[in-house]
Order: C-alpha cells, then structure tokens, then sequence
C-alpha cells in the first residue's frame, strides 16, 4: 500500500501546485481569448476617446472603370449613383457630373481661364469648389451645377470633404481647417501627425465612418486621420493600383477619393489616370 501512499501524497502535493501556479495561467490565456469571441471588436474608434487603434487595412479591387485621361483630377465624390469631379490646371479647370461606368461627363462647367480648380464636397445640396492659389472657392447647385456664391480664404486651397457639418480642407500644409458651412469661415486647424511628426503635403479629402481620409500628394499612400485629435490611425498603400500603367507625366499621382455608402465601396483614381478603381478596404 505504500505505493499507493506515496502516490497520494505526490498527487496532493501537485495539486496545490496547480491551483496556484496552472490553473491562472491557463486563465490568464484564455480570458482575453473569450472576451474576444463575446465581444464585437470595434472596427473604428469614435473620434476624441483615448488612443486610436492600428488597424492594419489593405484593398481589393471591385472593378475598374473608365477616368478621362485629360482630366487633371483635384476633387471626387459620389453622389445618388453619380462621380462628381474637379479638374485643375489654368484654362482645363472644371466641374464634372460623370457616368461612372462609362466615363461620360453628364454635366460639366469650366471655371474662369486663371483659375485652377481643386477639392470639391457636397453640403446640403451644393458643391463647395476650391482653387488653388486665387484664395477663391467656388459654390453650385448640385443638380443644375448653376452658381449660387463665392466664398474666400487665406492659404492656398488642396483637398475639400465634409464631416456634415463643415467644410473639411486642406492647404498644402500638415492642417486641416475647417470651415463652417455656413459662413465657409475657418473655425478650427487641426495638426495632423504620424507619430509625433507632422505630414505634410495632404491632398485630396473625403470624410468616411468618422474618420479623414487623405491621400498625400506625390504618394501612393492614403491616410486615415482622427479628426478628434489629428493622429493618423492607419496609412494604406495604393502603389499596386497602377504599378503597370503608371502614366509617363510625373505630375500624374493618385489625388481622387470617393466614398458610396451604399456599397461601402471607395473610388479612387488620379490625375490623368486612364482608371477609376472601385475598391473594398479589407484588413490585412
Ligand atoms: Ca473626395
């Protein structure tokens, strides 16, 4: 029976061992691992609360779509099943309705030959249009595109969104200013950094799930920015859009975002691109 003894003994000496030292490593392991699975794990911080996370973001293209190699784009967004689009350079400047399967400008008007167009956004049924250095913006009625106003700033004007409630631009800078929609006054500047650093060079704008997204100009690469706190959450890398076909002119970058709610789907192209890619953000 000694035997038997010993190995009684033995087995109420391990057991303590592993109330006290197994039994909570186990659960430390596995307690996040339940939460995880309970929990809906938020795919987007809200804007302003703590630290925003690092949500790794890669994309799939959907489709491609024909872009007018002659348009120097500045400005996209959707709208009601349409692409609306800004085009710059001095005596090329336009406001653009197009068919998005076809390319096909439904409804345009140029801007005055010494201006040169930039962002454009929607707010409450009328377009805001930048120019670049003229400190001019531009405002249409979405649907007849018949001009309704004009408005004024002092930096140069790059990219232009709304978060619904302002105007959201960019000047070349590593600010955001936002204008009240109201009075297209600058109400509030928002530094944005990567790390610590300020990014300069922020482009074209559109305003997706609470967050900004800009692309930077002379990159491939798309940010997303906190428009509480100005940090860039996550930078997503378009270089493979036009790997292939990259157009001769060095000017021609990517500079085009637009957003359909409806799909969830993003368009992006650039200027002069051949393509306007319909694309599905996927994490990597
Ligand atoms: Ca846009």
């Amino acid at each position: 029976m000694k035997p038997v003894r010993v190995a009684a003994l033995a087995a109420m000496r391990v057991t303590p061992l592993i109330a006290t030292l197994v039994v909570p490593l186990i659960a430390t392991l596995v307690a996040p691992l339940v939460a995880a699975s309970m929990a809906p794990t938020p795919k987007v911080r809200p804007a302003g609360q703590g630290i925003p996370p690092r949500i790794p973001l890669s994309y799939e293209i959907v489709a491609e779509h024909p872009h007018d190699v002659q348009a120097f784009t500045q400005g996209l967004f959707w709208h009601d099943g349409y692409l609306y689009e800004g085009t710059g350079r001095r005596g090329e400047s336009q406001l653009r309705k197009v068919d998005i399967e076809t390319g096909e400008v439904t409804r345009q008007v140029s801007l005055d030959d010494g201006i040169f167009g930039e962002g454009i956004a929607l707010l409450d049924g009328r377009i805001f249009q930048l120019s670049w250095l003229a400190k001019r913006g531009f405002i249409y009625d979405v649907n007849s595109f018949e001009p309704l106003g004009e408005f004024h700033y002092d930096t140069p004007g790059w990219g232009l969104t709304t978060d619904g409630r302002h105007l959201i631009m960019s000047d070349g800078s590593e600010n955001l200013l936002f204008l009240d929609a109201g009075t297209q006054q600058v109400v509030r500047t928002l530094r944005v950094h990567e790390d610590g650093r300020g990014v300069r060079d922020l482009n074209e704008l559109e305003y997706i799930g609470g967050l900004v997204y800009a692309n930077v100009w002379h990159s491939d690469d798309i940010l997303r920015i906190d428009p509480g706190s100005g940090e860039v959450v996550d930078r997503i890398d378009f270089s493979g859009l036009m790997a292939d076909q990259r157009p001769a002119d060095s000017e021609a970058v990517l500079n085009g975002i637009a957003y359909n709610p409806n799909s969830g789907h993003l368009y992006v192209t650039g200027k002069r691109w051949p393509k306007l890619f319909e694309i599905r953000l996927v994490e990597r």
